[in-house]
């Protein structure tokens, strides 16, 4: 049986492209939620979808939605395809914006073929899914879903001091359309797996059929300054140690644990700064993330007591400010089994898996069954301008995304 495929030169030439737009003066890829940078981002892939001849919605949290609705099909709930094109800091091209522009591509090659869907097919960027600049992560598709209120993420104050809502107005995003204005009839997600799992085993696709809980916390210890050189190590209250024995205990116990929970202390900040002062604050964030909500209930809770020991023992005042917390998810079993019959109709090797990242379709599975196709990252390397994805696979992705989409949208 021939397969009709996507456009690969289009696809390809687009990645690269928009992998090009918000590059700083070290040439580091930073699209950051609602900066200027990422203005530039969504300004081009708006371009592209008026060129695709789409319909263009911007909803009151600034994301973007491309909607095919071909004649007659007024009142039927859309087939939606959707990503982020925020990045994180020094960023590759990947992340985020193949799934967006692979969605793009199969609604762009499925109305050049004549295919007649049963319902539309919408594609989405959604807003801040990176919660760098602003907490918590998968803003956009959250408020989208119901878990978060549309003005209370609009009143989000950023690492910057800057406010979601200001610069989503800012920049000319600040849209009109209310949060879940489109209810979806099921969702779909192509993204790179941004881990070493499916290169180590030469796998090209993966179903993803579950996604791990997320717990971000920021922690702020508070000790006391004082003189490096005179201050006798009895006598101190050094928050910069506190913080590292904290980093260090997070570590230790995942690795000596042996279990699918994972440990990252992302950012930390002393105060007051200075090579001859005894850090008076230290303030750090905590990525825990496990698939089993139980386990991950757990880890916090060891966390919490081991910052409970520090603040007894050694007079510390310590606080704890939660960013986020999503639990585990499990994606829609009828679409991960369309995935892997489109992927074995291709000659494809795939396999069932669980996403370590957290992703927007996390959210979306909220409100309408939902799954995720992932790609080989090389090296596992993902957040990090070596990420890389072989052109096949992301070619392969696409088609099997293009082969979902016709098998969802003939139902
Ligand atoms: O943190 C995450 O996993 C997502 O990329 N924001
Ligand atoms: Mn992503
Ligand atoms: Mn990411
Ligand atoms: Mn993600």
């Amino acid at each position: 049986m021939s397969h009709p495929s996507i456009n690969a030169a289009r696809l390809l030439g687009r990645i690269r492209t928009l992998g090009s737009i918000g590059r700083d003066g070290e040439d580091r890829l930073v699209r950051l939620a609602a900066s200027d940078t990422e203005k530039l981002g969504r300004d081009q892939f708006v371009a592209w979808l008026e060129g695709a001849g789409l319909a263009v919605a911007v909803d009151r949290m600034g994301n973007i939605f491309g909607i095919w609705r071909p004649e007659g099909l007024d009142d039927a709930a859309p087939l939606m395809l959707g990503s982020h094109i925020d990045t994180v800091i020094d960023a590759g091209i990947y992340d985020g914006c193949y799934g967006v522009l692979a969605g793009l591509e199969v609604i762009e090659t499925l109305k050049a073929e004549g295919f007649r869907p049963s319902r539309p097919v919408v594609v989405a960027a959604f807003t801040n899914e990176e919660g760098v600049r602003y907490a918590p992560d998968m803003m956009g598709s959250l408020v989208y879903a119901g878990g978060l209120d549309v003005d209370a993420a609009l009143a989000s104050v950023g690492t910057d001091g800057t406010v979601l809502g200001d610069e989503l107005a800012r920049i000319g995003y600040a849209g009109d359309y209310e949060p879940g204005f489109l209810r979806p009839q099921a969702y779909l997600e192509l993204h790179i797996e941004q881990g070493p799992a499916l290169e180590r085993e030469s796998i090209s696709i993966g179903a993803v059929e579950n996604l791990q809980g997320i717990s971000w916390q920021r922690v702020t210890i508070d000790g006391d300054a004082n003189h490096a050189g005179t201050t006798p190590m009895s006598m101190r209250r050094d928050a910069g140690h506190a913080a590292a024995r904290v980093v260090t205990f997070l570590r230790e116990r995942a690795v000596a644990a042996n279990t699918p929970t994972v440990a990252t202390v992302g950012c930390m900040r002393f105060e007051p700064n200075a090579i001859n002062v005894i850090p008076s604050r230290a303030t750090f964030t905590v990525d825990l993330r496990d698939p089993d909500e139980g386990r991950l209930t757990q880890e916090e809770a060891a966390l919490a007591a081991f910052l409970d020991v520090l603040a007894m023992e050694e007079r510390f005042s310590v606080s704890v400010e939660r960013l986020a917390r999503f639990e585990p998810v499990t994606f829609d079993r009828g679409i991960v089994e369309h995935i892997e019959a489109a992927a074995g109709e291709r000659g494809l090797s795939c396999k069932r898996m669980t996403s370590g990242a957290g992703h927007d379709a996390q959210m979306i599975a909220r409100i309408a069954p939902a799954a995720m196709i992932f790609v080989p990252s090389a090296g596992g390397i993902s957040h990090n301008p070596k990420e890389y994805t072989a052109d096949d696979d992301l070619v392969a992705g696409a088609n099997i995304l293009l082969d979902v989409v016709r098998r969802l949208a003939a139902e």
